[in-house]
């Protein structure tokens, strides 16, 4: 018997596969399909890391898995290429990014195929590629036609290290994504799109998917969609009135104050009367320099100031109430106003404590003097006129009928979600295809000038304002209007990074087409994806950006399925050894070729499965690569001990069923650690009776294959099985063999164990009797004496009382 050279079978099977394309996904074929998606990688300059290969070889071996099943599969990867660590690298260096993202792209291939995925390299996309974001300036003009993009002026999150403009998820705790300084709040006008008008859609279509539950949470927090009111609130001598939105219109009576946005309009409408305005002016100041992270979670102290020359007036009991603007109101965030009810709100109640505002009990339960009491289930109404001694829940419906009624106010639903802010003022990027003319306005180009190319700049670096290195190019921003003819000028931002990787999975059905995104047909045979895995820090923002646009091109009949992703799984992060997040600056990464080098890709892949639970964090563990080495050096082994057989030996046959029962059902569950662990078992078992036959080893190693293909491959050419393992199909068990048919039963006379007899599992109380009475051992106790009871429990134990 040879000795297990990794090296040489590794090297040895990539390359076969590669030249019989093994792997490709053959349109329209006959057999079911199953496209399996996993998130395509940033190709930076550090080359693959652990991460991605936990990430990718779960569906990789369900992909292959799925192969031996009879699918036509669809595992494609790609490259997400435009980002700025690449244009950062550029600026430093000199060098173009295009030169800079083929390099990276050419290790990241390497190194995936080093691994031995089952990739259909064929559907290659690249996001960078003209030929790619050509259809994702398409898709973003169909979505401006529709008036689903637009420009407006905001404040927005400004990183002035990166000198970019940040989305709020790329800005979370007030720290920029990518360089780690702190965000300020500047005005621009931005793109925009209209993500807000798809909340419901988007919540409704996670009825028709199948996302784990935490997943589903964390969209629908996302969203944050609340019922409510809106409700105005006349200001006291004048025609100005002001909206709140609440989702307690039921607390109406104990609305004691108003608290406005600093952004908030009605400072500037109303400015003759104020008499206080300096102070008021001081206060927006200090607010704008805050991001909405410590406006909103960091404020441990409630800040604000009395708009003083006004007031308001509540709307049910005619109480005169006064007007305060605070940071802990957000102007973005429904109507940018409260009412505040200090007895039940929490925020409201640390603000009047703070500055000694009336506290109001409008729900009988707790003592509002002491804190606000927030029960909703609990509460009736009280001090609230024709809503006293309602429920919560009555008095909600009840206030806003009331409110209709009065003509001041309707039922209103608010999101969370803000529009996608949709840009950044960087060159490594999709020129957003939009001309500003004077007399049109913003028109989109024609879609025959697709793709707007980037062009090629000297100078990578954004301008000191704000804007993207595009804006110095006067050739390339001076052009005409694509409607009237006139002088215009091109939008010079580009598109935000999750651009690319909002529709990259319809691509890779038909990624050399040049006529259309995807042709029709291919996108009904292989949409939807039937399993896309990936990282739990993108079920939000890729994940709703991406169902987004794909509902969008559904709506506009490009696509034919609502929802893009039947099944969403998410991987836990590997950890240092450490225990810590892996990082270059804790000195503890661990580089994925430095042990393909020292142990074959095999042991990767089997080490990386079997690390832990597939969805929890999970800690390196040089030992545990180790053990997984020696268990492919122990299954190399089993051909010592092989012999002739071609169906399962009668003592393996339930070790064989069970295990193929259970390999199966943990893999489909994502737990290839318990997969694992049961072949391991399985094969001390083999070595324990010292033989296994050719039947058995070619299921085991079957079973085996989607982890260990390199290996299990090798060994089914060296014993001889027909063809090659990759054409097999995959073993099957049946159920009533996945349990010992016979079993050993404990024999006791009068409580005192004195043999064991072998019995069917489903034997009754008569059986076991028939066999006991031919045990000497057993009936040496008996003879003589009389049996007064039997006691027998099935599979368990039977006993005998003898007088
Ligand atoms: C009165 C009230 C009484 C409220 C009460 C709550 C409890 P969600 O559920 O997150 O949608 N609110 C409204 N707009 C706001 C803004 N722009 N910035 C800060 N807070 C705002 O929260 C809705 C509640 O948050 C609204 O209902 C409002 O306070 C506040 F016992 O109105 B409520
Ligand atoms: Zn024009």
């Amino acid at each position: 018997m040879s000795s297990y050279n990794f090296k040489k079978i590794e090297r040895k099977w990539q390359k076969e596969w590669e030249e019989k394309e093994v792997f490709k996904a053959i349109d329209f074929s006959e057999k079911p399909k199953f496209f399996g998606l996993v998130e395509f990688p940033y190709p930076s300059g550090v080359g693959l890391h652990v991460g991605h290969v936990r990430a990718y070889t779960s569906l990789e071996v369900i992909s292959r898995k799925r192969r031996l099943e009879g699918y036509n599969v669809l595992f494609p990867i790609g490259w997400d290429a435009f980002g700025l660590p690449t244009e950062n690298y550029a600026i430093k260096t000199g060098r173009h990014p295009r030169v800079v993202t083929d390099e990276n792209i050419e290790v990241f291939t390497n190194q995936l195929k080093e691994i031995g995925y089952s990739f259909d390299w064929d559907r290659t996309v690249d996001s960078t590629d003209p030929d790619y974001y050509k259809w994702t300036q398409w898709i973003f003009l169909n979505l401006f036609e529709k008036g689903f993009a637009y420009k407006d002026t905001t404040y927005v999150n400004f990183c002035n290290d990166c000198k970019v403009v940040l989305a709020n998820e790329e800005s979370q705790g007030g720290v920029c994504d990518r360089c780690g300084s702190e965000v300020v709040q500047m005005e621009k006008d931005v793109w925009f799109l209209k993500i807000r008008e798809y909340a419901d859609k988007l919540l409704d279509g996670l009825d028709e998917v199948h996302f784990p539950p935490r997943i589903r949470l964390e969209q629908e927090n996302w969203i944050g969609r609340s019922y409510g009111a809106q409700v105005d609130f006349s200001i006291k001598d004048s025609k100005e009135k002001l909206t709140v939105f609440t989702t307690r219109p039921d607390t109406l009576y104990g609305a004691t104050f108003m608290v406005i946005a600093p952004e908030h309009p009605l400072l500037e409408n109303m400015k003759d009367r104020i008499s206080n305005l300096d102070e008021l002016t001081q206060y927006q100041e200090q607010a704008r320099k805050k991001t909405e992270f410590e406006r909103v979670q960091l404020a441990k102290e409630k800040t604000g100031v009395e708009i003083k020359g006004i007031s308001a007036i509540n709307p049910l009991n005619g109480n005169s109430i006064p007007v305060w603007i605070a940071d802990y109101v957000m102007m973005g965030y429904g109507t940018g106003a409260i009412m505040a009810v200090p007895g039940h709100d929490t925020r409201d109640w640390e603000f009047a404590k703070k500055f000694n505002l009336p506290i109001v009990e409008v729900i009988k339960g707790g003592n509002v003097q002491e804190e606000a009491y927030t029960d909703i289930e609990q509460g009736i109404l009280v001090n609230s006129g024709r809503l006293d001694g309602l429920s919560v829940k009555e008095a909600k419906a009840k206030a806003i009928e009331y409110v209709e009624e009065l003509g001041i106010g309707k039922r209103t639903t608010n999101y969370k979600m803000k529009d996608w802010a949709f840009n950044r003022q960087r060159y490594w990027g999709e020129p957003i295809p939009i001309v500003e003319c004077e007399h049109c306005g913003l028109v989109g180009v024609n879609k025959e000038d697709l793709p707007i190319r980037l062009p090629e700049v000297e100078n990578y670096q954004p301008t000191e304002t704000g804007e993207s290195p595009l804006a110095s190019i006067e050739e390339w921003v001076n052009t005409t209007c694509p409607k009237c003819g006139a002088p215009a000028k091109r939008e010079t931002d580009t598109m935000p990074q999750w651009a690319g990787s909002s529709w990259y999975f319809l691509r890779y059905t038909d990624p050399h087409n040049h006529e259309e995104f995807a042709s029709k047909d291919k996108l009904n045979y292989w949409m939807p994806v039937d399993w896309y895995n990936g990282g739990m820090e993108h079920v939000t923002r890729h994940l709703i950006y991406s169902r987004f646009w794909h509902r969008f091109l559904y709506d506009i009949g490009e696509v034919s399925v609502k929802e893009p992703y039947a099944k969403r799984s998410a991987q836990g992060l590997i950890l240092g050894s450490d225990g810590e997040k892996m990082s270059k600056s804790r000195g503890n990464v661990i580089n994925p070729r430095d042990i393909i080098e020292e142990y074959g890709a095999d042991t990767l892949r089997t080490y990386i499965m079997f690390i832990g639970d597939y969805e929890k964090p999970a800690p390196w563990n040089d030992n545990g690569v180790k053990g997984c080495k020696r268990f492919l050096d122990r299954l190399w082994k089993l051909q010592e001990i092989l012999v002739d057989g071609d169906e399962y030996s009668k003592e393996n046959e339930v070790l064989m069923h069970k295990t193929i029962k259970k390999v199966n059902e943990d893999y489909e569950a994502l737990k290839f650690n318990t997969a694992i662990a049961a072949m391991m078992s399985a094969l001390n078992d083999f070595n324990g009776k010292g033989q296994i036959n050719k039947a058995e080893f070619k299921t085991f190693i079957m079973l085996l294959n989607p982890i260990a293909p390199h290996i299990t491959e090798e060994l089914w050419e060296i014993v001889g099985f027909d063809g090659v393992l990759n054409q097999a199909s995959w073993p099957t068990y049946d159920e009533e063999k996945t349990v010992e048919s016979v079993i050993e039963m404990a024999v006791q006379v009068n409580g005192k164990v004195r043999g064991k007899i072998t019995i069917p599992v489903n034997a009754t109380k008569e059986d076991a009797n028939k066999a006991a009475m031919v045990d000497e051992s057993i009936t040496n106790h008996i003879n003589g004496k009389n049996i007064v009871k039997e006691i027998f429990v099935p599979g368990k134990i039977y006993n005998i009382v003898v007088k």
